[in-house]
């Protein structure tokens, strides 16, 4: 803690809290119950209590939130900056009490009030402010570097509607709007002083050999802080949001007067989309100018504020570098460059190329996919139109390229096609690249920037992403937090290498057994929650087998489903032969415009109708597929899955994060040499995880023998059984034809090579089956999962982002 300190006669000390009692917490819950809510014991809703507990544990996160500000304040502390257009953040009220050290003391009271904890915390709507992976692994990171005590801001858009709500209609997905911000949002502060100008289109004059800007548009950017609370409550970061406002002048009263009332409110309403809504496409870049704006929009008004706060207390622009590391999560605020270079030039009258060397030192670019219809660019003539001043500085910045390195190659440089490509122009204002696993960084340096690679072989470096093991184990999994406490002490929650500790205990049955304990408690907690709110009713002692994550042909949630056709014929041809009851269960949204994603969520409810209405089969196998998965649902699915689904086509999945949170749970993984597969492999033993399927050298190479597709359905009968029920409607009866599609894509295309790897896929599974038959061999499995993955907390990635890129010690 700090010295003491003074303000307006006010010892800041005089107002920290003490350590609760629970009587003391008590008083405070209904305190807010009463003062800040407005109401009483007696007529309270869930809701209610809800807030008035929010606000009872948000009074706790405020002291190390205040603390840690002044402390980076007085030691003139460098900070981390992490601008991204998502924060897949959830619920935050369960996470704040545990890090605060709350959980205990806050379960009492509400026994004592005759409450149920759990049930108050499930009431708080999730903050899904992103898509998936991209999104939730700057969750994840903003939580660490809140634990070990890393200076850093978490810079984000406060989009009204996050990611769409789902429901099935008919089996098919049926989007609405998604409503976070209708109720109060307890854990935000609105901070109105912190406003910032962004402007849009115009002109640009040169005037006295310097480049005016003039935007023909300027919206407000207002800050929402949110405080991010640490484990162990000794550190806390902020998670700014920006809210779009209109700025004053938007307003035409011109027009108004003149009773033009539509026509005067434009403007305004132009600005407010800007933070209206979450773009649900994850896997496509689609050069709207709504997207780039609102990437602008982020990105200016971060950059404006960091300059701002640097500029409080330093006067020297050139030192930046010791003080600020800016991290851009994939290109889609990739315009930070040139808006920092443009700052300095422009407003700062530093030189070109100084301005370009200063910001290449700050910024740093992490890459989360290569597949070619995600990587971002935008045709010049819209970057003209909505950010002149930006295109000029973006051609300067290739022309100095190309000065310096000399002629390129055809495909290198920022603009070509005319079109802006913002990787390169991530890469070349970078000073660290890195990808997000071992594989995806060497696809990274080969496949995606070769040319840049050979020009500056030190900027690109791995940083194998990470979970918290707050929010996925402790948060989502107490039993199995409870034995690894009672096994190996407290401490693992911030030191995770510690599960190597159990290893000691794996040939005790008394361990293994109070283990398996805890699986089966998850599955009956889950089993209860799909009964409840789902109506769908699921066996607890089969084995569960999850593949949770967005829909996406390259994710192949088609050949599971494929495989799941042919399991279930296969159980019919002989009912009796001993099969291991499972239940598959599938989670995820497909992008609203995806048209294959979501005709394979049709077939996985149609097949989910026909199997599980089977009295045949209904003891054996079970397809659920509950709607709207979401961080929240992830919570109670994953501590439950027995078998996790991690069966990318190999070089696709960048890393995956759900394949960490599910070994990390004690589920065995079926999967692709893909992404953080291959390092997870590394570390469980190949004895401990289910391999199958092409390489990604390996798929390459088949993707380009012609009719590869044909020739593995024509070796294939378990393939030909399951794509001809298909084609005969056993799944649409009503409408035998419609997977027309899927059939057409499997036959004749298959980029994602679901019928290469479909063999190989099936025996794997069947002898997943095997394993399971043979209790201990599957206990021993799990246990080393968890006991050897310790290495994916987000903890161990962020402090290689810390030293390999930010340069940065932490401040505890
Ligand atoms: O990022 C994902 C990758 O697909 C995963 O393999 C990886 O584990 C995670 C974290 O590194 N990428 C995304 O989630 N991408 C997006 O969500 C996204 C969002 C908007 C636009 C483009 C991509």
């Amino acid at each position: 803690m700090s010295e003491s300190l003074e303000v307006h006669g006010v010892d800041l000390d005089d107002l920290t809290l003490p350590e609760p009692t629970p009587e003391q917490f008590r008083r405070s819950l209904l305190h807010h119950l009463q003062y800040t809510v407005g109401t009483d014991p007696e007529h309270a809703s869930k809701f209610d209590w809800r807030m008035a507990l929010s606000y009872t544990i948000r009074d706790r996160a405020l002291e190390p939130w205040f603390d840690a500000t002044r402390r980076t304040w007085n030691e003139d502390r460098k900070r981390v900056y992490y601008l991204s257009m998502e924060f897949l953040i959830g619920r935050l009220l369960e996470d704040a009490t545990i890090n605060l050290g709350l959980r205990d003391v806050a379960v009492e009271v509400f026994d004592r009030l005759g409450l149920d904890f759990a049930d108050i915390a499930d009431d708080e709507p999730d903050a899904a402010l992103g898509n998936g992976g991209l999104g939730r692994l700057a969750a994840c990171y903003l939580e660490s570097m809140a634990t070990l005590g890393c200076p850093a801001y978490g810079y984000g858009i406060r989009y009204e509607h996050g990611l769409f709500k789902q429901r099935f209609e008919g089996g098919r997905q049926v989007e609405a709007p998604e409503d976070w911000l209708v109720t109060d949002n307890p854990w935000s502060f609105t901070r109105p002083e912190s406003a910032y100008p962004v402007g849009f289109r115009g002109e640009v004059v040169e005037q006295d050999g310097r480049q005016i800007w003039t935007p023909q548009l300027q919206v407000l950017a207002e800050a929402h802080d949110t405080p991010v609370v640490g484990y162990g409550r000794q550190w806390a970061n902020t998670l700014r949001l920006w809210a779009a406002k209109p700025s004053a002048d938007l307003f035409d009263l011109e027009r108004f007067n003149a009773g033009d009332f539509t026509a005067a409110a434009e403007p305004e309403a132009w600005a407010r989309t800007l933070s209206r809504v979450l773009y649900p496409n994850d896997t496509t870049s689609r050069g709207k100018e709504l997207r780039l704006s609102q990437e602008y929009f982020l990105t200016s008004a971060s950059v404006q504020d960091i300059v701002r706060r640097y500029l409080e207390t330093h006067d020297d622009l050139r030192r930046l570098p010791e003080y600020v590391a800016i991290q851009m999560n994939d290109t889609h605020p990739a315009i930070a460059g040139p808006e920092l270079i443009r700052l300095l030039v422009d407003d700062h009258g530093f030189g070109f190329d100084a301005a370009v060397d200063l910001s290449t030192q700050v910024l740093g670019y992490t890459n989360h996919t290569l597949l070619p219809e995600a990587l971002e660019h935008w045709s010049v003539g819209l970057m003209r139109k909505v950010l002149p001043r930006h295109l000029q500085i973006i051609e300067q910045l290739d022309r100095r390229d190309a000065e310096l390195h000399g002629p390129r190659p055809e495909g290198v440089g920022l603009i070509g096609d005319d079109q802006v490509r913002m990787g390169d122009l991530a890469f070349v204002t970078s000073h660290k690249i890195n990808g997000v696993s071992a594989l995806h960084t060497d696809l990274v340096r080969r496949d995606l920037f070769p040319a840049l690679d050979s020009l500056h072989p030190d900027r690109i470096v791995n940083v194998t992403n990470g979970v918290t093991p707050r929010r996925w184990i402790a948060l989502a999994n107490p039993p199995l937090a409870q034995l690894l406490t009672d096994t190996l002490g407290s401490g693992w929650e911030t030191d995770l290498e510690r599960l190597k500790g159990l290893e000691d205990h794996i040939d005790d049955p008394a361990f293994r057994e109070a283990f398996g304990a805890t699986k089966r408690q998850a599955k009956e907690r889950l089993s209860g929650w799909l009964a409840d709110h789902h109506g769908i009713e699921v066996p607890t002692d089969a084995l569960y087998d999850v593949q949770v994550k967005r829909l996406h042909e390259y994710k192949r949630q088609l050949m599971n489903i494929l495989w799941t056709i042919a399991h279930w014929q296969r159980i019919k041809r002989d009912p009796g032969a001993g099969w291991v009851p499972r239940v598959k269960i599938f989670g995820g949204k497909a992008a609203p415009s995806y048209v294959m994603a979501k005709d394979i969520i049709r077939l996985i409810n149609d097949v989910a109708a026909v199997v599980n209405a089977d009295p045949e089969t209904r003891d054996l196998l079970q397809v659920v597929y509950p709607a709207n998965y979401n961080v929240s649902m992830a919570e109670k699915l994953i501590p439950a899955a027995d078998l996790s689904e991690q069966i990318s086509t190999a070089g696709m999945e960048a890393s995956g994060t759900g394949n960490m949170k599910f070994a990390l749970n004690g589920a065995l993984t079926i999967g692709t040499l893909d992404g953080a597969n291959v390092e997870i492999r590394e570390h469980v033993g190949a004895d401990n995880f289910f391999l199958f399927g092409l390489t990604a050298d390996e798929v390459t190479a088949r993707r380009n023998e012609p009719d590869h597709a044909r020739t593995a359905i024509e070796k294939s009968q378990a393939m030909r059984d399951v794509l001809q029920a298909i084609a005969e409607g056993t799944f649409s009866p009503d409408e035998p034809n419609r997977y027309g599609a899927i059939l057409d894509m499997i036959w004749n295309s298959d980029w994602f090579l679901v019928a290469s790897d479909f063999d190989s896929y099936d025996e794997t599974q069947q002898a997943v089956d095997r394993t399971y038959l043979d209790h201990e061999r599957w206990q021993r499995m799990a246990l080393l999962n968890v006991a050897r993955t310790g290495y994916f907390s987000s903890d161990r990635s962020v402090r290689e982002y810390m030293s390999r890129i930010w340069n940065i010690t932490p401040a505890l």
